[in-house]
């Protein structure tokens, strides 16, 4: 493992192993590239992605916290609040017996992040990468009065073409339909398939989504725990086409399976208090 000039000339550690290979930026202490030995790349990211100081990284898996999506009663604050745009410390670099690197990395509270949200709480973020990645983000109050957040790991995966893929494990799940004027659904019998814009906030405990991808004749498996929130995500043609880091034809080789704590379950911390969110992607 190497710390080098990525994107943007921001620094980015370099894990190459036996088992994988990843790319981590301090920026957002944000993975923008996983690859088990011999296997596909697993992570989408864009062409068009930005990689400077105050900006979000446009694939990966950006680090949502302390609120999901635009805030509310809160227009002039970043979308998906500051986490992802922050720079992060690298705290510890192991590596164990069976090969898996772990990188940690941590951000606490400052004046920036005090001036957006006025709570102390400390993020600790470990990424252990191996045949599987797996992503540990915890959330500590380490302030004297309990705060409410949510957060993600807003996993961009990459896909041949999204709308061959079918996504399974939410099935009979409510959801919050975000296309569709916020109505609450429930998924079908059948897996999520990508037919237009999709944009679905499950507040479902199920643990385990398979994203089946055929063209890459892959299946991705994300299992989770300490995330009572999934959110499925494709902007589609129009999204996509609005978004200016984002090309026009990349829509169809990605698709966001989101481990969140989100909406009607954000969370409530006391102070000293800590909660864990986490995903272990695997390929087969
Ligand atoms: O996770 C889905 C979502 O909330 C979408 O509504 C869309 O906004 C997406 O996140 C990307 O958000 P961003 O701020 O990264 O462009």
């Amino acid at each position: 493992a190497v710390f080098e000039p990525g994107e943007g000339d921001l620094p980015r550690l370099a894990v190459r192993s036996t088992l994988a290979e990843a790319h981590i930026y301090l920026h957002g202490a944000h993975v923008a590239h996983f690859q088990p030995r011999g296997k596909d790349s697993v992570l989408f990211m864009s062409q068009r992605s930005l990689f400077a100081a105050d900006k979000p990284i446009r694939g990966g898996v950006p680090l949502i916290f302390p609120w999901f999506g635009p805030r509310a009663n809160h227009p002039e604050s970043p979308a998906h609040g500051f986490a992802r745009t922050a720079e992060w410390q690298i705290e510890s670099l192991t590596e164990d017996g069976d090969g898996v690197v772990t990188a940690a990395f941590e951000l606490t509270a400052d004046d920036r992040t005090r001036a957006l949200w006025p709570f102390d709480f400390k993020l600790s973020y470990r990424v252990a990468i191996g045949r599987t990645l797996t992503l540990t983000f915890e959330v500590e109050n380490i302030g004297s009065e309990p705060f409410t957040f949510e957060d993600a790991l807003h996993t961009y995966f990459t896909v041949a073409d999204v709308r061959q893929t079918a996504t399974s494990g939410l099935e009979n799940a409510e959801y919050v339909d975000k296309t569709d004027k916020l109505q609450r659904k429930t998924q079908g019998p059948e897996p999520i398939r990508i037919t237009s814009e999709t944009d679905r906030v499950f507040e479902s405990t199920r643990t385990t989504c398979i994203l089946d991808d055929p063209g890459m004749h892959r299946k991705i498996t994300v299992e989770k725990s300490g995330s009572q929130t999934t959110v499925v995500w494709n902007p589609w043609i129009a999204k996509a086409a609005a978004l200016a880091d984002f090309g026009d034809d990349e829509w169809p080789k990605m698709l966001c399976i989101e481990t969140c704590n989100a909406g009607a379950n954000a969370l409530t911390l006391a102070p000293g208090k800590t909660h864990s969110t986490r995903a272990v992607i695997s390929v087969s």
